[in-house]
């Protein structure tokens, strides 16, 4: 830091002194004895500082450590770091030029937590233990690494680079271990292995994004590192622009990642397998709240339904058309000129007798929001926001204007609590007239044919920021004052939001779709690409928008999409405005037929889905999975033919296949697998060809799997048949499912309003077991439909020790028998 001394009188520069980092000594580097014009010195002496900053700078060597409540602290002769630990497997590395800002996170929910078990510090290193982990720290110069305890190296810094700064850039250059994969990244196009690439966050605006365009919308810097049959995680968490490069700059030589300001922190993952670092991970960035029962179902949108008749005409078509649907869409038309928390009082007079009618059908109404708020004296939302001071400004105080649809329009800053709880009262425009899911568009922020200047600034007084900085979670923030303004307002009810833009966190508040994609078959596996890879970045609810965005499908196309759209975590179906129709009954007889299977098989799969749910907000496991989770060190998952190939759950298999092809080569990890239409049994650990048609998506079953089903309903808010469904497929290793039951609609099960029943099966005991449920919630399944698949020749079973015979199934080796669903163990046995 440099002090310049100006006479106030004459402006004449006195004196430049150096303070000296750390230690605050301060030297005078140049004293004025006679006067010199103040420009010319300014000019020689900033130049040589500029000159002198153009080369990086190492992170020094260590001069002395200590140890802190929860790891250590080091001085170099450089910088600050500190090491510490937030669990066994979890371990935080902070580096600043400076003393250490105060600690935030719009990410970090998790606390340091434990300590090492051992620290030892020896000449030239310093050594770290945890009961999995051991860290080794490199004294000259601080370089840190990470090992197995049984001492293989996971990750660490590379050779003489390490962490270095360039001017404000700070960033981590890791060594590159041989034939070391990287996975994660969040909505990052490319393939699953984002190995010889680079990556750049900068949440925007992509519309109609290329199959290799970066960045898109948001940003999730948590990736996933695999080499060698070990694996590790690394969350940087820095809102800057930042960059990640695995290998794509130099000769194999080493992997960096970095961002243009701010400080080296991140999290270091440590567990033994992906789902170890993937529970973690959520447990420091957080889980969703289950998401209301009535969003897993089929959602239809369209920019837009022009009209609440016209919406109530799409409504109606489905009941009478006899296709499940939960959810429509109000995209921006439906607001007063584009005006947020307005309704167009013509095409839209009465939202609150439309919502009703909705309602009465069975369905729930989600509406657009954008963050833009019209420059427009009257508006109220305009005037309170002007009140309030809740825009963000430029530094001389006047506010940022951006057009948007609405025209010129200020920015609400949602990095302040006050702004965020203003913004979500406003909610009640919407809420009162019926509305329980909100849509976060344009969050990047986007704002028309502009790049918004960096300097703009936000936050309060005591904590500034300018945009540099705010942009990658404006989005969440935005989500984040949605999601907990309209949970006030709905009195206990789930509320859904929808974001475009997110940082790491998200899931906290939000369900997220991947934007403006294109009517593409490539754009259609991309998403799916997208869509693993933001759960493997603690996202599970993400869908995308069916049939494309921009442009139009062909009828095959939409067909086999919305047969892909059963198996993916929102399912939504969306478009443009000029497009075609994407409804089902708009693509002739025939193809309706094959989009009504398709949905009503997803309401079949309601239970399975919801239970998995479930999961994801006790876990972190995404809904959707990429094979590398369970299969990190299977070379053929990463096979260009085969990654886009996912689970949803642990029990299903899905070959996404493009609409031009009849059959598909399909990939099998090690173990066994039925063709879920026909039963057939496959043999796994290799790929096999396979029937592909429109009207049969190649899904497979796990072997051994448990699968609660139900009969399809048209909508989650019908009372259905009462049974639940639960299918087995005969395998030969013991397994269980954790099946999980709320009231999908409040947060009751907070208080424990749940049930939830261990089923189990043991192919050696020949048993199926269901645990007494635990929960004060009654299922409203009053009868058990348990479906049996290959078991071949099986005519009776014993429950609880009483005889009942089977009914033969639809497919061959598949047996069936009905029983009342008590809350009590029931053992059957064969
Ligand atoms: O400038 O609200 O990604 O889903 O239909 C386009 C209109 C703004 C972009 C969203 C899209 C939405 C559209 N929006």
């Amino acid at each position: 830091m440099y002090i310049i001394h100006i006479n106030k009188k004459n402006g004449i520069l006195d004196a430049i002194y150096v303070v000296k980092q750390y230690t605050y000594m301060i030297t005078r580097v140049f004293s004025s004895k006679i006067p010199v014009l103040l420009p010319l010195i300014l000019f020689g002496a900033l130049s040589g500082l500029a000159q002198g900053s153009r080369l990086s700078t190492s992170a020094g060597d260590v001069v002395n450590f200590h140890q802190t409540s929860h790891g250590i602290l080091i001085r170099t002769t450089r910088c600050w770091a500190s090491i510490q630990v937030y669990s066994p497997t979890m371990i935080r590395v902070r580096m600043s030029h400076q003393v250490f800002s105060s600690d935030f996170s719009y990410a970090v929910i998790g606390k340091p937590d434990g300590e090492f078990t051992k620290v030892q510090d020896s000449k030239g290193n310093i050594l770290l233990l945890t009961d999995s982990l051991e860290v080794r720290v490199n004294k000259d110069p601080l370089q840190i690494s990470f090992y197995t305890r049984g001492g293989k190296m996971l990750s660490g810094d590379y050779g003489g680079l390490g962490v270095r700064w360039l001017g404000h850039e700070i960033t981590d250059y890791r060594t590159l271990l041989p034939g070391e994969k990287f996975i994660g990244l969040g909505e990052k196009t490319g393939n699953l292995n984002r190995r010889g690439n680079h990556y750049v966050n900068w949440n925007t605006d992509a519309f109609g994004y290329s199959l290799n365009r970066d960045p898109i919308y948001s940003t999730m810097p948590f990736y996933l590192g695999i080499h060698d049959s070990l694996t590790y995680g690394i969350f940087f968490d820095n809102t800057f622009r930042s960059f990640f490069d695995f290998g794509s700059s130099t000769d194999s030589q080493f992997c960096f990642f970095g961002a243009d300001d701010g400080e080296m922190n991140y999290y270091f993952f440590g567990a033994s397998t992906i789902r170890g670092i993937l529970q973690d991970y959520s447990a420091l960035t957080g889980h969703i709240h289950m998401p209301p029962l009535w969003s897993l179902g089929y959602q239809q949108s369209r920019y837009s339904y022009m009209s609440s008749k016209e919406l109530l005409g799409i409504a109606r078509t489905f009941r009478e058309k006899q296709i499940p649907c939960d959810v429509l869409y109000c995209d921006i038309d439906y607001m007063d000129h584009y005006k947020v928390f307005t309704w167009n009082p013509v095409t839209f007079p009465d939202p609150r007798e439309m919502t009703d009618s909705l309602k009465m059908m069975g369905f729930h109404l989600v509406t657009i929001i954008d963050p833009g708020i019209k420059v427009e004296k009257g508006y109220p939302a305009f005037d309170e926001g002007m009140r309030d001071s809740a825009f963000a400004r430029y530094p001389d105080g006047s506010y940022y204007t951006g057009s948007v649809w609405a025209g010129r329009s200020h920015f609400p800053d949602f990095t302040r609590r006050q702004v965020r709880t203003w913004w979500g009262k406003n909610f009640s425009a919407l809420s009162d007239s019926g509305v329980t899911g909100f849509w976060n568009d344009m969050n990047e922020p986007s704002a028309w044919g502009q790049d918004i200047p960096d300097l703009i600034e936000f936050g309060n007084p005591d904590h500034r920021a300018t945009l540099a900085s705010v942009r990658n979670v404006y989005g969440m923030q935005m989500a984040r004052a949605t999601y907990n303004g309209t949970r006030k307002l709905l009195g206990g009810r789930r509320p859904f939001v929808l974001s475009r833009a997110a940082y790491s966190g998200i899931q906290r508040y939000s369900a997220m779709w991947t934007g403006d994609n294109n009517s593409t078959d490539k754009h259609m596996l991309l998403g799916y690409r997208l869509i693993n890879s933001m759960g493997l970045s603690g996202e599970p609810f993400v869908g995308m928008d069916i049939g494309g965005f921009s442009g139009n499908p062909t009828p095959a196309l939409m067909v086999r999409w919305m047969s892909l759209g059963t198996y993916t975590p929102m399912f939504r179906n969306h478009t443009a405005k000029g497009n075609t129709f994407h409804e089902p009954w708009r693509w002739g007889k025939k193809n309706e037929a094959l989009m009504r299977k398709s949905i009503r098989q997803r309401y079949r799969l309601l239970p399975y889905l919801y239970s998995t749910f479930y999961e994801a907000s006790r876990n972190g496991m995404p809904v959707e999975r990429s094979l590398a989770i369970d299969y990190a060190y299977d070379q053929h998952i990463y096979r260009p033919g085969f990654e886009n190939e996912f689970q949803l759950g642990h029990a299903l298999l899905v070959a996404p296949v493009v609409s031009y092809r009849d059959s598909a080569k399909v990939y099998f990890p090690k173990c066994g697998w039925y063709r879920m239409s026909t039963g057939d049994y496959i043999k796994g650990g290799h790929a096999f060809w396979v029937a592909a048609p429109l009207n049969d998506l190649p899904v497979f079953v796990r072997a051994g799997s448990i699968i609660p089903m139900q009969h399809p309903v048209q909508s989650t808010m019908d009372k259905g048949d009462g049974v639940l469904q639960i299918h087995v497929w005969y395998g030969t290793d013991p397994s269980s499912f954790r099946y999980y039951e709320d009231d999908g609609n409040t947060y009751q099960y907070e208080q424990g309003v749940f049930y939830r029943r261990l089923i189990s099966f043991d192919p050696e005991k020949h048993q199926i077991l269901f645990a007494k449920p635990t929960g004060s919630y009654s299922s409203k399944f009053t009868q058990i439909k348990l479906v049996l698949h290959g078991f071949p020749g099986l005519i009776s079973l014993k429950l609880n020790d009483r005889v009942i015979h089977l009914q033969p199934g639809r497919q061959s080796a598949t047996a069936w028998a009905v029983f009342p669903n008590k809350s009590e163990k029931l053992s059957i046995n064969w």
